[in-house]
């Protein structure tokens, strides 16, 4: 996390990633509140400086030191076809998974048992506006449906890039012309079969052209944008985080309107989750495909797993929810040497054992059951996932890994990966 830091952030990884990206930044957020506060915030509060006048957080806040990814700011262009984006810093016009709220819950915690509060109170102030206008945007322009689910754009707006979850609908696209471009990832990595293929890649641009198309206005977005999906995993984590916000606005000593606004979202999340979105005969949480009669989409990936995330579910179904996770599809899979969360169950359609998002683990996401399995109270479970994924990281060749092969423990993508590091502190730092 040292190596990576940059300015007044993190960068996800040393080359892949030189810019920073948004749920990264609040997990490396969580991973620095545990040696050094001040950094912590710091990261939180430079990713909001970027925030966009409508309140969302931007996928990417792009360094300007940096001149070498792809797709870059002239390309996304956003200062050029909205007023919403911010003129002092350029960004991409998508999000990610909001996790920040979370993160900001657990700085404020750290904050108080360091006796720092003092110090920082006008700053976490600060923040918690911000966020609830973050929430408040997600609410309202990401679910004109009123479900309770959000919206995605974008299979970069899911985290999960290239999972099989985007396959069906991504293979639906038929994409006219997109701009000629060289890819940047392929060079970083030392074997491409483990980054999304060049097909996908065209897609992925023709999506990015939609949305300017569309000047990433999210009322022309909803209707005309030709992908549209409820995201479980994004819903999930958007329940954890909200409520996340209300703890802290409680503490703040907010007003009780906000409160029972940020109350009643959880709840309206909660309950499309569970109503629209899980799935009796697999117990997963399934994407809806907007554009096809809210199909669920009735894939195997780790996103399925995300009911464990809603804070206020009830006994029976966080059980049913954590014997999903750590069962025969998931980490207790056989073939698995190291029982972790795959992102895909192995050999379910679309799974690819060394592929980006179709089979490898990815340690921050297994933090993050490992979190909710442990809010839930299944406290063995919790203590046997974490100690597998210790064990995974302590592999000679681990590196610190962007992904990894649970089967093998061989890293996978980028070494020295910042989440990755900041899911290790704290797993070692909280037992
Ligand atoms: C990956 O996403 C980027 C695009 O945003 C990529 O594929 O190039 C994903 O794993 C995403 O979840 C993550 O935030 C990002 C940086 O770690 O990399």
């Amino acid at each position: 996390m040292k190596k990576n830091h940059v300015g007044s952030f993190t960068k996800p990884a040393p080359h892949l990633y030189p810019h920073q990206w948004s749920w990264d930044s609040a997990f490396v957020a969580i991973g620095w509140s545990n040696f050094d506060l001040e950094t912590a915030y710091q990261e939180i509060e430079t990713l909001l400086d970027a925030q966009w006048s409508d309140g969302r957080i931007p996928h990417i806040v792009f360094n300007p030191e940096e001149q070498n990814y792809f797709p870059g700011p002239e390309v996304w262009n956003c200062q050029n076809l909205t007023e919403l984006a911010p003129k002092h810093v350029k960004t991409t016009g998508l999000i990610q998974p909001p996790v920040h709220s979370f993160a900001a819950k657990i700085l404020w915690e750290r904050t108080k048992s360091s006796g720092k509060e003092s110090q920082y109170r006008d700053r976490i102030e600060a923040i918690f506006e911000k966020l609830l206008s973050w929430h408040r945007y997600l609410a309202k322009f990401r679910d004109p449906e009123n479900t309770g689910l959000i919206s995605i754009y974008h299979p970069w707006e899911s985290g999960t890039d290239n999972s099989p979850r985007w396959d069906e609908v991504m293979a639906s696209l038929k994409p006219d012309e997109v701009p000629a471009f060289e890819r940047r990832d392929t060079k970083f990595v030392t074997d491409i079969s483990e980054r999304p293929t060049d097909e996908e890649y065209v897609k992925y641009i023709w999506l990015v052209e939609s949305m300017k198309k569309l000047s990433y206005d999210d009322l022309k977005l909803s209707k005309e944008h030709p992908f549209l999906i409820k995201d479980a995993l994004m819903s999930g984590i958007f329940a954890l985080a909200t409520k996340a916000l209300s703890t802290l606005g409680e503490r703040l000593g907010k007003s009780d309107d906000v409160l029972s606004e940020l109350k009643s979202t959880e709840k309206k999340t909660t309950e499309g989750l569970l109503q629209l979105s899980f799935d009796e005969s697999s117990s997963l949480s399934l994407d809806l495909d907007m554009r096809n009669e809210r199909k669920r989409i009735n894939v195997s990936t780790c996103a399925g797993l995300s009911t464990i995330l809603l804070p206020d579910l009830d006994k029976a179904m966080a059980e049913t929810s954590c014997k999903q996770i750590m069962g025969e599809n998931f980490a207790h899979h056989k073939e698995l040497k190291f029982a972790v969360i795959p992102s895909t169950t192995p050999h379910t359609p679309g799974y690819k054992e060394n592929s980006y998002w179709r089979g490898p683990t990815w340690p921050v996401l297994n933090w993050l059951f490992w979190y909710a399995i442990n809010m839930h109270g299944f406290e063995k479970e919790a203590a046997a996932l974490r100690q597998a994924n210790i064990d995974l990281l302590a592999e000679e060749n681990a590196c610190f890994g962007e992904y990894l092969n649970a089967i093998t423990g061989k890293q996978l993508g980028s070494a020295d990966q910042s989440w990755t590091a900041a899911v290790l502190i704290e797993w070692l730092s909280n037992s």
